[in-house]
């Protein structure tokens, strides 16, 4: 008898990993106007009309609102430049960026 060990000693495991997806969430404030909210969420974060009116409406009812869900890198640039924009108006709106 061979003493050759024929068994296969490592199996290979495919993983494939979910890219974790953070979110951007609103906060509201009392100074910036709701039309140039709901323009940067059109504008930013490519939400309709009605969307964008939800999401604006929501923020300034609860304080907060979840705008959408994205891989890290993206959300941190939407984010960024959203809060940017609104600060070369003279604006306080502040967007968070939370793990899911
Ligand atoms: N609260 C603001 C106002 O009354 C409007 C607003 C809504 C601001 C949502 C920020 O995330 C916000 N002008």
């Amino acid at each position: 008898m061979s003493n050759i060990d024929l068994k296969p000693k490592l199996q290979q495991k495919t993983k494939v990993q979910k890219p974790k997806l953070y979110k951007v969430v609103l906060l509201n404030d009392d100074f910036t106007p709701r039309e140039f909210v709901v323009l940067i969420l059109k504008g930013e974060f490519r939400l309709d009309s009605s969307q964008a009116e939800v999401v604006m409406l929501t923020a300034h009812q609860k304080g907060v609102c979840v705008v959408s869900v994205y891989p890290k890198d993206v959300a941190e640039t939407k984010a960024t430049r959203a809060i940017d924009a609104a600060g070369r108006l003279g604006y306080p709106l502040q967007f968070t960026v939370e793990p899911e």
